[in-house]
């Protein structure tokens, strides 16, 4: 059994490789992680029809042969496939676009670092002469435009906008992805934005600009990123620019070689505090200093 599996807060450039590695490998099921950005699960409910995926914890591992990943390349971010970690005889095939080397060790691979996922997954579409309907390509459109903010993050190549060349061509829906990709903030996410904007001390680190900011959340906040790249756009802090691109959940701050702190954006920051060298103790007030 051939499984199609992506990382954990599946955005749309997510989703939509997932569904052209479906197109790429016919025979595979769409395994989705959760929890998923919400903005991608309303998009799914309204075309379960379309789009069918299963849980992870619906899975029988053991049946599993090869595992097709996209748009991540580390095992840490796939959800609930951990089983398949220590398989043997286990085929990956891999496409990922964030220039990281990874810890899947696949059997084969397509990583380049372009702006979007979906416009690697283009690549082998055009070359298959996959057919791609309407609404598969307002999907794709709405995951190149969702990583690459409509095609202005530095990040993006001329290859991503003959990419969405491509998918309007094929008649992408405009209305519908601006419906998706602007997705309303929760009550919850404005305050937390209201919060970080308050609180955020702006200090150099190494000539980078970055800002340290210190928050107890309370409860899980439904894609945090977002929070963290709204923040980015009002600071231009580069730091969260960094990690927003590049897909890394934690930064480290490194001065005359030593680990001094570490930035994150999830909440694995005890995870780390054994493995600092700071006496096991990090504290926010003490990177600033
Ligand atoms: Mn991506």
């Amino acid at each position: 059994m051939e499984i199609v599996a992506t990382h954990k807060g599946t955005d749309f450039d997510a989703l939509a490789s997932v569904v052209a590695a479906h197109l790429l490998y016919p025979g595979s099921i769409c395994v989705l992680p959760e929890p998923q950005n919400p903005n991608v699960r309303s998009f799914i409910s309204l075309h379960k029809n379309l789009f069918n995926v299963s849980r992870p914890k619906d899975l029988d591992v053991n049946r599993v042969t090869r595992l097709i990943v996209v748009d991540t390349c580390s095992w840490s971010r796939l959800g609930g496939l951990n089983q398949l970690e220590n398989k043997k005889d286990l085929e990956i095939h891999l496409f990922d676009h964030h220039g990281n080397e990874g810890d899947l060790d696949p059997i084969w691979q397509c990583q380049d670092t372009v702006g979007a996922n979906i416009t690697l997954m283009l690549r082998h579409l055009r070359k298959r002469q996959n057919e791609i309907t309407p609404i598969h390509a307002s999907l794709f459109l709405a995951g190149l435009y969702e990583d690459t903010g409509n095609l202005t993050f530095p990040s993006t190549t001329a290859e991503d906008a003959h990419a969405a060349a491509f998918f309007l061509e094929r008649g992408a829906d405009l209305k519908i992805l601006t419906a998706f990709i602007s997705p309303a903030y929760s009550q919850k996410q404005k305050k937390l934005l209201f919060r970080m904007l308050q609180t955020a001390q702006r200090t150099k680190l190494n000539g980078r600009l970055v800002s340290i900011i210190q928050l107890q959340v309370d409860g899980h906040v439904e894609n945090l990123a977002l929070v963290v790249q709204m923040a980015r756009q009002v600071w231009n802090v580069e730091a969260a620019q960094l990690m927003v691109k590049h897909d890394i959940g934690r930064l480290p701050v490194v001065e005359d070689g030593q680990l001094v702190g570490i930035i994150t954006r999830s909440d694995a920051m005890g995870h780390f505090y054994g493995l600092c060298p700071l006496n096991g103790h990090l504290d926010p007030a003490g990177i600033r200093n």
